[in-house]
């Protein structure tokens, strides 16, 4: 057994009781009560989920395992000669809590490339579907094409499901997905961009630097695909991917059923596409000026235009946040860090953006938060390394939000959570509870 397994099959074992002694004896403790405005409004608030993966405070930003993004990144085992952590030793974090040795870090690296190969009727999957196909499709669909593997379905339909120990076939086949996720991406983006050429797998790197190896990307590249995946990985476990995720995995659907769903959550504009669609506002607004950067005047009424035309600034605003996500403040300082792109025009148009946009957003008075979330700065960072093909953003978000929803997933059979199951009531259940009927 993997020294990581090994010390999950331990955490898991030490926090059973503290679950089943909360769900025995303080079943009644309120949380709080919900709302006509929650039942109509997302369930915006309500406290109903349980992940120890990560937390968001709304004013601090994510901590993963407890760790701010500045903590985890400085804690975690670093890729020899680069800045930037192994994917696979975060990996580990999420999944046991504990920040891994070098040792335990090498062993998931080596653990995860033993896993990694795409199987063929995944490409004839891939293959098969319309070339014009949106790469979200074509990345769910390899995802639940291998559901045919799950070591958990496979059991359970040979009658061996086990309540206490059905989290080991989760765990495999959170692993065995999670390893060919870079290679599937990589599969779609050459497919797709790179007249269908291909790049085999470098035995000697990591994951993060595989996947920039695999799309036929630069040495500087290796750190933008590990720092994105990173930042891209969990956001608690109420967000439109983690929590589909977690609702079909609750049915006991498999990981491959599961992070599929969860996949077609992040499709959405409202969700991981805003990446998409803020370099293709930015793109637009700039062609449109003739690829110089506008006036602050200028880039007032650009924004205005898109407001007063009923749609949303993409990259702004957020759920539970109510400041600048600490995710776009550390691709920012990414960018302010690293020559040519402190200077690129369209990062200065992103930043002049971020000037104006809040107090434009205050000033409409609907946002409940005016700043900007991760999505309206990662894309600038793509296109200067060369990935201009926009629409493929989301699968990287996709890559590296499963690094977040597998541990979630993994812990949900491990502690045993019920499949779950809100209550709905009727508008006129709503309005006799107003008193209006
Ligand atoms: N531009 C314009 N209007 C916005 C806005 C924005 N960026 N953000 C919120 N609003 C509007 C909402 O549309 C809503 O209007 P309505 O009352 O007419 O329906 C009103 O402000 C109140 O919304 P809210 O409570 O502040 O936000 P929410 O929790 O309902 O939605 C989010 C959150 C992210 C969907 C929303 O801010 C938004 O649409 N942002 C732009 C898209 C985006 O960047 N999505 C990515 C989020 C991060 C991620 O998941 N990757």
């Amino acid at each position: 057994m993997s020294t990581l397994k090994k010390v999950l099959a331990e955490k898991i074992a030490a926090h059973r009781p503290r679950t089943t002694r909360l769900a025995k004896e303080f079943a009644d403790v309120s949380l709080g009560e919900s709302t006509i405005g929650q039942a109509i409004g997302g369930a915006r608030g309500i406290k109903c989920l349980v992940t120890d993966i990560s937390y968001l405070d709304p004013m601090e930003g994510i901590r993963f395992r407890g760790y701010t993004i500045p903590e985890t990144f400085a804690a975690l085992p670093k890729v020899p000669g680069s800045d930037y952590p192994y994917v696979e030793g975060f990996w580990y974090l999420l999944m046991t809590g504990d920040i891994p040795t070098m040792e335990q870090t090498l062993e998931v690296v080596e653990d995860w490339k033993s896993r990694s190969q795409v199987p063929q009727y995944v490409i004839d999957v891939l293959r098969a579907l319309p070339r014009d196909s949106h790469p979200m499709v074509m990345f769910s669909s390899a995802i639940l094409a291998m559901q045919r593997d799950s070591v958990f379905s496979n059991n359970y339909a040979a009658g061996k499901f086990n309540k206490m120990t059905c989290w080991e076939d989760m765990y495999e086949d959170s692993t065995n997905l999670m390893a060919k996720l870079g290679p599937i991406g990589a599969y779609i983006y050459r497919m797709k961009y790179k007249g269908d050429t291909h790049i085999d797998a470098d035995p000697d790197l990591d994951m993060g630097g595989n996947f920039a190896h695999m799309i036929g990307q630069s040495e500087d590249y290796k750190n933008v695909a590990r720092m994105y995946f990173i930042l891209h990985s969990d956001h608690e476990s109420g967000n439109v991917s983690a929590h589909t995720t977690h609702l079909v995995a609750s049915a006991l659907s498999d990981a491959y059923y599961a992070y599929s769903a969860g996949i077609n959550g992040l499709a959405g504009p409202l969700h991981g596409l805003a990446n998409e669609e803020v370099l293709r506002w930015t793109q637009n607004f700039m062609a449109k000026l003739g690829g110089e950067l506008p006036t602050e005047e200028q880039l007032k009424e650009a924004l205005w235009a898109t407001l007063n035309s009923g749609q949303v600034i993409p990259g702004y605003g957020h759920a539970v946040l109510r400041k600048t996500d600490p995710r776009y403040t550390s691709q920012r300082e990414f960018c302010l860090n690293t020559e040519g792109l402190k200077d690129y025009p369209l990062f200065k148009l992103v930043s002049m953006i971020f000037d104006v946009t809040p107090d434009i957003l205050v000033e409409q008075g609907k946002a409940k938060n005016p700043w900007p979330n991760v999505d309206a700065q990662s894309g600038v960072i793509q296109w200067y390394y060369g990935v201009t093909q926009y629409e493929f953003y989301t699968v990287l978000f996709g890559i590296g939000r499963a690094l977040g929803c597998l541990p979630n997933i993994t812990w949900d059979r491990a502690l045993g959570y019920a499949i779950e199951r809100p209550k709905s009531v009727t508008t006129d259940m709503l309005e006799a509870a107003a008193g209006i009927k």
